[in-house]
């Protein structure tokens, strides 16, 4: 790393740090990105568990910033696979010369505002120290793994693993037990590939989930062709809808629908694949018996689809769909019609330990030679609160965040000064696809920046009453929807102690948009800059 004075010191070299750098080079700003693994990619780089891939198609889930990048680049299923997107996270970091503003392998531990100079002084976990004047947090939302305290996990033989930190050489578990504890997306994702591979598979679950099908397979060319043909209508049509993802959604309510018109619906979307399950009717997120009606229909295809009536049973989900981030899978209900899949129902008592040899549950020892951790995150807040971050009197983000996040806009914290989060707690993030966000939210930035230059100022920092009122708005339109009333990582449920707060903006991509936006043309409007 040379020199240790920048413009801007940015966090993570996932696509919101890789982005952030390329635009702020191109304003001529000094920047410098801090990543804690060994190469560019952030979620891609660490989710390398068998089978993990976005849900959001591959045409859509990717930069859009650069239409050279978006024409020259050729996606090859209709879902992109994790090391696809990974390449592409290369490949963007070598048509833009990223990497020689990128320092790998390095752990940012602490960033702490020193208010007489209005700059970051930035720790690392080898030792160095950079000072900037802005610092840009692009550490991502799921990307601080939940690792639940078990007891006797330390006493384990065999190997443990964690979906979101996958051995860059692979696993092979042929002629392996294999014990999987989750059932989230990435169990989801990897327990149909692992379930063909293991001598043995147990899965255990806690709570069921929803998953719909993904009917992944090659991209067709032809699609290919034509949204290339006219991207930029593709795009404007995804960033009109609230989840910033081209969906056909339908306002009817569901209520309203005959239940011969309903199974219609539902089957089309299931037949589709993928998210557009949940736009079958307007109101699914909004009233209960909406909701159940889609619920009860996913549950008639459990029942469909596994044969043993008793584990279709199990794997049903009672609560609310669309609650928990929903899944989109390749074949995970009909996995536990294998003879070597054994689903474990821990709903009723956690498991009680883990042993020398295994997983103990619900009275029985099961005897394993691999633990997969499919657990998830300690989403939206985990990654920021794991660095010591210290705005001005000393004041530590986690007490700030004591009881739940609180930023205005999700992009930027009272009394952190020249401090920015990207897709932050208080944004759509994770509600949204998360690319064109975080475009979104690196244009912002860099918009914000410009600005401060331009007038000469050292200093933005938004008010307390302008984050009040976000905070108060943001838990508002939450209550609204169906999505806070469950226990998901989106309410923080996931993690013992954590405040129940609804953390992403639920308000919608474009309505977002358009209040960032108001913000800037009022003069950065519930800002203080100086
Ligand atoms: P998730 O969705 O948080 O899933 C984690 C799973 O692990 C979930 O089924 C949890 O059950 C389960 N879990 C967590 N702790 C335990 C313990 N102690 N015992 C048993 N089971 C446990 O994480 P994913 O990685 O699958 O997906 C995260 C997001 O990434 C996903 O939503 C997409 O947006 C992409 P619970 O439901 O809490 O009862």
């Amino acid at each position: 790393m040379s020199g240790t004075d920048f413009d801007v010191v940015i966090v993570g070299a996932g696509f919101a740090g890789m982005y952030m750098l390329h635009r702020l080079r191109g304003m001529g700003f000094s920047a410098r990105v801090l990543e804690a693994g060994d190469g560019v990619g952030g979620t891609w780089y660490w989710n390398r568990y068998p089978g993990a891939r976005c849900d959001v198609e591959s045409m859509q889930y990717s930069f859009q910033f650069s239409d050279e990048l978006q024409q020259q680049w050729n996606w090859s299923e209709r879902y992109a696979p994790q090391p696809e997107i990974l390449r592409y996270a290369n490949h963007v970091a070598d048509r833009f010369d990223l990497r020689r503003d990128i320092t790998f392998n390095t752990r940012v531990t602490s960033a702490a505002f020193d208010e007489a100079a209005d700059r970051w002084i930035i720790e690392t976990a080898g030792g160095a120290t950079l000072s900037a004047r802005f610092c840009v947090m692009a550490t991502g939302c799921l990307s601080a793994p939940n690792k639940p305290t078990i007891e006797g996990l330390e006493s384990f033989r065999g190997a443990v693993y964690h979906t979101g930190e996958w051995p860059h050489e692979g696993v092979d578990f042929s002629g392996k037990r294999v014990g999987v504890i989750g059932t989230g997306s990435s169990a989801i994702q990897s327990i149909p590939i692992m379930a063909r591979q293991a001598a043995q598979l147990f899965v255990f679950q806690r709570t069921p989930n929803y998953t719909v099908p993904a009917h992944n397979g090659p991209l067709d060319p032809a699609y290919q062709k034509a949204v290339k043909a006219d991207y930029a209508r593709l795009r404007a049509r995804a960033k009109s809808n609230p989840g910033g993802i081209d969906l056909s959604f339908n306002d009817r309510s569901a209520l309203s629908a005959t239940p011969e018109e309903r199974r219609r619906e539902y089957e089309a979307r299931w037949a589709e694949g993928g998210f557009a399950f949940m736009g079958a009717f307007g109101d699914l997120m909004f009233v209960q018996e909406a909701n159940d009606t889609a619920a009860d229909f996913v549950r008639g295809k459990i029942r469909e689809i596994v044969k043993d009536p008793a584990v279709a049973e199990a794997l049903s989900p009672r609560n609310v769909i669309g609650c928990k981030r929903l899944c989109v899978d390749t074949g995970y209900w009909e996995t536990f019609n294998r003879p070597n899949v054994t689903l474990v129902d821990v709903s009723d008592r956690p498991i009680e330990a883990i042993t020398a040899t295994g997983v103990r549950a619900n009275g029985r020892d099961y005897e394993l030679d691999a633990i997969v951790f499919a657990t998830g995150f300690d989403a939206m807040t985990g990654a920021l609160l794991r660095i010591d971050i210290r705005g001005v009197h000393g004041q530590a983000l986690k007490d700030k965040w004591r009881e739940g996040p609180k930023s205005y806009l999700g992009l930027a914290m009272a009394g952190f000064p020249n401090l920015f989060t990207i897709t932050g707690p208080g944004s759509p993030s994770v509600l949204t696809n998360m690319l064109p966000s975080i475009e979104q939210h690196v244009d912002w930035i860099a918009d914000c920046l410009a600005y401060l230059r331009r007038q000469g100022l050292k200093r933005v920092e938004p008010s307390r009453e302008a984050e009040e009122a976000w905070v108060a708005h943001a838990r508002d339109v939450a209550g609204i929807s169906l999505r806070a009333t469950c226990s998901s990582w989106y309410v923080g449920a996931n993690i013992p102690g954590k405040p129940r707060v609804f953390m992403p903006y639920i308000g919608g991509f474009p309505a977002y948009v358009q209040k960032c936006q108001q913000v800037v043309a009022n003069g950065y409007e519930g800002f203080t800059v100086a």
